[in-house]
């Protein structure tokens, strides 16, 4: 059985594979194949979008594709960057060109105004089932600065209360137990498991 990565986000593949690197199935990604399409997100949600880019990438490929639409939504900001994270400061920008404009934003906005929450919505088309889709989310603060640290896109500059620091100050497996992403991976493991008839070791 094989299962093929519906995104471009290297960070990403790197998230989810080591979420779901138990299963008895085979993780294939955009380096395994050749002009691996970069699906355009012309949807106005985060599950339109994860439902197209699993689905061109299922027809492309001819095998089960999972894909991941994610995004920041702060309050402050009317729920922006929200489906536009990745391009929040243009197209083709860094990582930090977004959180440099977003910390802009929010000059003079006190910290009980920051709150904010990662969502992520997951979709699996399948090459003759329903697709599916589940959703995480994870609340938290946009930080007035941007930490040096681990992890991608926005995590440097979002603080996750619970564990009293920011995405970017977990480890990958720390950051899998409590975020967004790793929510969403929990119940789509479920999902595959039943889906494929998976039978897994106790
Ligand atoms: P694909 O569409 O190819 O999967 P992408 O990076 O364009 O890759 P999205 O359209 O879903 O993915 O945009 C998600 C953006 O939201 C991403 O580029 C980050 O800026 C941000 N983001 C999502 N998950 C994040 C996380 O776990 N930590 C930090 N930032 C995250």
């Amino acid at each position: 059985m094989q299962l093929v990565l519906a995104t471009n986000n290297k960070d990403k593949v790197k998230e989810i594979k080591h979420l779901l690197e138990d299963l008895p199935i085979t993780i294939l990604t955009h380096d395994d194949f050749l002009d691996f399409p970069d699906v355009e997100e012309t949807g106005d949600t985060l599950k339109a979008n994860a439902l197209l880019k699993a689905k061109a990438i299922a027809e492309f490929c001819d095998l089960p594709a999972l894909a991941d639409d994610s995004g920041l939504e702060v309050d402050a900001l009317d729920g922006a960057p929200g489906v536009y994270s990745s391009r929040y400061a243009g197209e083709d920008v860094t990582y930090e060109d977004n959180n440099r404009k977003l910390i802009r934003e929010l000059q003079g906005v006190p910290h009980d105004k920051r709150t904010a929450r990662f969502r992520c919505v997951i979709a699996v088309a399948w090459i003759d089932q329903e697709t599916d889709t589940v959703e995480g989310v994870a609340e938290g603060f946009i930080a007035e600065d941007i930490a040096r640290g681990r992890g991608f896109g926005y995590d440097p500059v979002f603080y996750y209360p619970p564990q009293q620091m920011r995405f970017s100050d977990m480890t990958l497996e720390e950051k899998n137990l409590v975020s967004h992403r790793g929510q969403a991976l929990q119940k789509i493991r479920d999902v595959i498991i039943e889906r494929l008839n998976l039978n897994l070791p106790e």
